[in-house]
């Protein structure tokens, strides 16, 4: 199975969920500036040109981070990193990982947008601000996004709000999420990755 990936970019999600899973990938950088990867058009082998994608090792290819990361998490269910099909529990880890990808995760779009303008950023971040505030008070009362265990909502969670430092954006009115981060980063997997990835915050 193939990661494609680019380094501090979703795709870090996935690298961790593989990772704390303990399952065996191959990690394929895509460079996200040329669309290139390994001298061909990222574009050419998978048509949305963009990452996170897994390709099987019988061609199949799977996108869409909450599609990976189901995938992932079902490939070795003894790893807990989501709750068993069919239950409550794994739907409201949905209801978490859609918030994660459509408010957070794409709530960061426009800040990394060189073409939006102050205003407009300023604007995205009271927006986004207001969903990192949800988080924070479910973070006071449990130690991850689904309970007391790590899955990979936190995985997730985890690699967009790791954006706010690269966009010199402070987290600190939020200390809940501030300590929960700075948990997840302490785990060995996820620093694996990080190191992996080259990303230092
Ligand atoms: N809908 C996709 C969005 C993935 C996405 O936003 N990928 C970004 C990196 S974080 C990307 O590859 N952008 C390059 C592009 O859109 O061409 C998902 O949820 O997985």
């Amino acid at each position: 199975m193939k990661l494609y990936f680019s380094p501090g970019s979703c795709s870090m999600a996935e690298h961790i969920a593989l990772t704390e899973a303990g399952l065996p990938f191959e990690p394929v950088r895509v460079d996200l500036r040329t669309g290139l990867c390994n001298g061909e058009p990222f574009k050419a082998m998978n048509p949305k040109g963009y990452v996170p994608a897994l390709q099987l090792a019988d061609g199949r290819w799977l996108t869409e981070g909450v599609a990976l990361l189901s995938y992932i998490a079902d490939l070795k269910p003894e790893a807990g990193l989501l709750p068993a099909l069919g239950t409550w529990e794994r739907y409201k880890a949905l209801e978490w990982l859609t918030f994660i990808s459509t408010e957070l995760h794409k709530g960061f779009s426009p800040l990394w947008n060189p073409s939006t303008g102050l205003s407009d950023k300023e604007a995205a971040w009271e927006r986004l601000s207001t969903r990192i505030e949800l988080l924070n008070d479910l973070l006071k009362t449990q130690d991850f996004i689904l309970g007391q265990q790590f899955s990979v909502a936190d995985a997730y969670a985890f690699t967009v709000l790791n954006w706010a430092g690269m966009l010199k954006r402070s987290l600190e009115r939020w200390p809940s999420v501030t300590a929960y981060l700075g948990k997840i980063r302490e785990r060995p997997a996820v620093a694996a990755v990080l190191k992996a990835e080259g990303i230092k915050s």
